[in-house]
């Protein structure tokens, strides 16, 4: 194996990344029911060889329990709302163990549900496996938190759940994939390249980054969470939680390349998160995989 970290839902992809096979595990128990998932993943940090742990990472990942609770039982747009995440062992006894992960021992996701608002915080531990942050929800309708830990001698695993924020839903914004990958955000930018994209397969990311004024190319990238930058990839339906990991941890740009395995066709939400001179910025993308 390569050295590759990615975290990943489906069997047939978790088979194929950790070159296991002969297994028959089923993963549909990890999706979705009644509002609340704790979604498999498979993967681990950048480096880590983790060929042939399918199955124990696997088993303890549902050995591994998440509890998300919001501050209010009616949340309002545009609030401030704390969202506390208790992780446990199957038995409810706190896991308060979890290993710092780029930089963090949490990394929160929250997306709408068309995918069109994205954020990504760090909830403080309060310590006996209880996580807690505040933050705003942007709009009334429905919106995916996940948490994205790595418990002790476990394995890199997500937890998530969907919440509502109440109000007058806004029309969804439509998930099209992009004709052309190259986008300007905040003064820069930004051309994503993916080679040969298909469906399991390991495939390389690299985000070129110019200044959009000048076009010349951006090489003072700071270190975001202790590498070039962070991606997050979604499947369209928000179930599939792809994580992505640096190839070249230490660069500055102009590229920033990273590694990951779609795990099934359909469109994906990719989002590139960089920082220049202090200040993050997060691209979006929108990509079909044939
Ligand atoms: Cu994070």
């Amino acid at each position: 194996m390569k050295k590759v970290a990615i975290s990943i839902l489906l069997t047939a992809a978790l088979l194929t990344a950790c070159g296991e096979s002969g297994s028959s595990t089923d993963h549909s128990s990890h999706n979705e029911t009644s509002g609340s998932t704790n979604n498999a993943a498979h993967g681990n940090t950048a480096g880590m060889d983790h060929s042939g742990k399918a199955k124990e990472t696997d088993s303890k990942q549902e050995d591994v329990q998440a509890q998300f609770k919001l501050s209010t039982d009616k949340p309002q747009p545009n609030q401030e709302t704390a969202i506390t995440i208790k992780i446990q062992d199957k038995n409810g006894k706190p896991i308060d163990k979890l290993d710092t992960v780029h930089e963090k021992q949490m990394h929160l996701i929250i997306v709408s549900k068309d995918l069109s608002f994205f954020n990504h915080i760090h909830p403080e531990n309060k310590g006996n496996g209880e996580f807690t942050v505040t933050t705003q929800f942007p709009t009334a309708g429905d919106y995916k938190v996940i948490a994205d830990i790595t418990p002790t001698g476990m394995g890199a695993m997500n937890k998530s759940q969907w919440f509502t924020i109440q109000g007058n839903v806004p029309a969804p914004k439509a998930i099209d994939p992009d004709a052309t990958l190259t986008k300007v955000v905040d003064g820069k930018e930004v051309t994503l390249s993916i080679d040969h994209l298909m469906a399991n397969k390991e495939l390389n990311l690299n985000f070129n980054i110019k200044d959009a004024q000048t076009k010349q190319p951006v090489t003072d990238l700071q270190p975001y969470l202790g590498a070039v930058g962070h991606v997050v990839i979604l499947t369209q339906d928000a179930e599939n939680y792809l994580h992505v990991h640096p190839t070249e941890e230490k660069a500055k740009g102009p590229d920033a390349k990273f590694m990951t395995t779609f795990p099934q066709s359909g469109v994906y939400k990719i989002w590139g998160q960089f920082q220049q001179n202090g200040k993050v910025f997060t691209v979006p993308f929108v990509v079909k995989v044939p």
